[in-house]
């Protein structure tokens, strides 16, 4: 409790505010001003008078909030605290890959730094990849996917079209085999299944629903089942439970846990309000150019 009081004083002291992804640690949060996904809590923080933004994340969601709130300052608790599938692409493998399809537009997944976002027309999140999608697609042909072959496949299958994707995945979500779906069911007849589309097809062709984190948590407040089977990473039930104390949520295996978000822990939250860092920091033109991906996406949806 003490850490958490003097959390909250420094947090006043310094005109800040604390972002907490869904997949952050129980204790994280109960911190939280703002408890989302990347884009919401970046546009939240935006919209606020705060100096200063605490985002406990991983880095390519701090350097979102950075890119739509340039004049604050976004801090990351951890800078150890990244994306393994964000970092399995980069801004020369971006460069690379649309030389090779000049006639393609670029899609990246808003799991990428702000360099590859940089290089692409176009921004995407799990919530509205299709409607992005659609839209691209009453123009062009020809579409680049970045980074998630997954996710990829799964937009693909809606909208009926092939698109050039990369071989990227998140290590988390491609984990959760069909298996473990199957014997979470036998366990639990009742559930409604909510899985999200970063997991491999084979797992989300048996789920009742696939959505973003934001989908799921929305599913689980409205839906009229009392019981869920979540697939994705478990930090998220903290919240579902806390929305819906009535309600039971298992999760499809309880190994879905991204070593990356549970980085950021109360003390070093603390840590980075006393010291102000690891402040993100992006070249003025790379934010520039990342941001116009992003505000093409928010023109859309
Ligand atoms: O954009 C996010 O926060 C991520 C990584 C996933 C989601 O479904 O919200
Ligand atoms: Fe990246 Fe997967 Fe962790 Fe999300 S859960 S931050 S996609 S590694």
């Amino acid at each position: 409790m003490e850490i958490v009081a003097k959390i909250e004083k420094l947090k006043k002291e310094k005109n800040a505010v604390i972002l907490v992804h869904n997949y952050q640690l129980p204790e994280i949060h109960d911190i939280g001003d703002f408890v989302g996904d990347s884009l919401g809590l970046s546009i939240e923080a935006a919209r606020t008078k705060a100096d200063v933004i605490i985002f406990c994340g991983v880095h390519f969601m701090a350097e979102t909030a950075k890119i739509l709130s340039p004049q604050k300052k976004v801090l990351l608790p951890d800078k150890n605290a990244g994306c393994p599938m964000a970092d399995m692409i980069d801004a020369e493998a971006m460069h690379t890959l649309k030389a090779r399809h000049p006639n393609a537009v670029s899609v990246c997944y808003v799991n990428t730094s702000a360099a590859v976002k940089a290089r692409c027309d176009y921004c995407c999140t799990s919530a509205n990849a299709e409607k992005i999608i659609r839209h691209i697609l009453t123009k062009h042909q020809e579409i680049i996917f970045v980074p998630d072959k997954y996710l990829a496949a799964h937009v693909s299958a809606q909208v009926g079209r092939d698109f050039i994707v990369w071989d990227g995945y998140c290590p988390v979500h491609a984990r959760l085999t069909p298996e473990e779906i199957l014997q979470a069911k036998k366990d639990h007849p009742r559930a409604k299944v909510i899985v999200h589309p970063e997991c491999k097809p084979e797992f989300t062709a048996l789920a009742d629903l696939v959505a973003s984190t934001e989908g799921m948590c929305k599913d689980a407040n409205i839906s009229p089942h009392d019981e869920f089977i979540i697939g994705t990473e478990i930090g998220i039930i903290h919240r579902m439970k806390k929305e819906n104390p009535s309600k039971i949520f298992y999760p499809a295996s309880a190994e879905t846990v991204c070593p990356d978000m549970k980085r950021i822990t109360l003390e070093k939250v603390l840590w980075s309000l006393e010291n102000m860092a690891h402040e993100i920091i992006i070249t003025p033109d790379v934010m520039d150019k990342a941001r116009l991906a992003i505000e093409r996406m928010l023109q859309i949806i």
